[in-house]
């Protein structure tokens, strides 16, 4: 019979839920696994253990706002990976203890773990700015192949400009949504992880720059991402006085191919040739969990 003693799900004196004021809290975790441990567990252990990871997984995975990838890792620098999404701190704390103890004790050790939160771009395009751009577009307008400059007080507020306004706010107000509480594919198999701050090193330093220059940079960065996609999905969570480095970088892709092509593009655009520093980075192939066990030869 099982000795393991499995996690059990109590909460003797409830908490307060930690919700942040905005987005989720995301964590990365990656484990080894004990073959020698594992292996001294009898059958009935091994398979009450797997059924155990099993049921953790899809009652993770069906807690409201709450999103697990499962994988498995490229390389021995570790086994198995999770990325947990949720908004309630003290739920991603209990999760996280309950995976790393899924397998019973000792099993899952733990070799690397990243805590950051998805978070709202600083660099997008203010309203302000949008409305300059389409006023300059809409105050020069063709008439019959010459150039017809208009009165700004005959665009604003024109059907025209309050239709490009508010198709503006709505395309914005999605952007938005999706980057604090985006929708993680399952079926993008390859999972690049990796940590990344930006230098403070004497006349490299991002965090001395004037806003209007970090923006022209990372707009110059964007265009890049923009030609990636379709191929690579990236989710970019704020790490800054939660871990190492400062942002957590999430790649999904159907291709390393891919992978490795945009971060090498990358390397060249001022944003990281100048400023990046980078962690390690982990490959991780998305599987159905009980692939994953096999995988692991569990
Ligand atoms: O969010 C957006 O899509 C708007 C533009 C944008 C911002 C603000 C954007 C686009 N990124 C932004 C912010 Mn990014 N990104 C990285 C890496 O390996 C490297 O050299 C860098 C790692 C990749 C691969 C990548 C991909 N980005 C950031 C930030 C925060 C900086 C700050 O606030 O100072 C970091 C650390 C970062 C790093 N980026 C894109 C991509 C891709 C593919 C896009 C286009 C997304 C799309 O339009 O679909």
């Amino acid at each position: 019979m099982s000795t393991i003693p499995f996690p059990v799900q109590t909460t003797a004196t409830p908490v307060k839920p930690l919700v942040p004021l905005e987005g989720l809290q995301v964590l990365h975790l990656y484990y080894t696994i004990d073959q020698a441990m594992w292996r001294s567990l009898g059958e009935d252990e091994q398979s009450a253990a797997k059924e155990n990871f099993m049921r953790l997984v899809a009652t993770v995975r069906a807690h409201p706002r709450t999103q697990l990838l499962v994988f498995s890792v490229v390389t021995p620098k570790a086994d198995l990976g999770f990325m947990l999404l949720t908004p309630d701190l003290h739920d991603a704390n209990r999760f996280e203890k309950e995976l790393t103890l899924a397998l019973g004790a000792d099993i899952l050790q733990p070799c690397f773990s990243y805590y950051s939160m998805t978070e709202l771009s600083e660099y997008t395009t203010s309203e302000e700015e949008y409305k300059k751009q389409i006023l300059a577009e809409l105050l020069t307008q063709k008439d019959h192949g010459t150039e017809m400059v208009l009165n700004p007080n005959d665009v604003e507020g024109t059907e025209d400009f309050e239709l490009r306004i508010n198709e503006w706010r709505m395309r914005m107000k999605k952007y938005n949504q999706d980057r604090l509480y985006p929708n993680m594919a399952l079926d993008w198999p390859v999972v690049c992880f990796y940590p990344m701050s930006k230098r403070r090193d004497g006349k490299d330093n991002w965090y001395s720059l004037k806003f209007e220059e970090r923006r022209q940079l990372m707009a110059g960065h964007a265009r890049i991402g923009r030609t990636w996609h379709g191929k690579i999905r990236q989710l970019i969570t704020g790490s800054t006085g939660l871990d190492t480095h400062e942002w957590g970088v999430t790649l999904l892709a159907h291709d390393t191919y891919h992978i490795k092509g945009i971060v090498y593009e990358m390397r060249f655009d001022e944003v990281s040739a100048r400023y990046a520093e980078f962690g390690d980075f982990y490959i991780g192939l998305q599987l159905a969990p009980d692939e994953v066990l096999r995988r692991l030869a569990l």
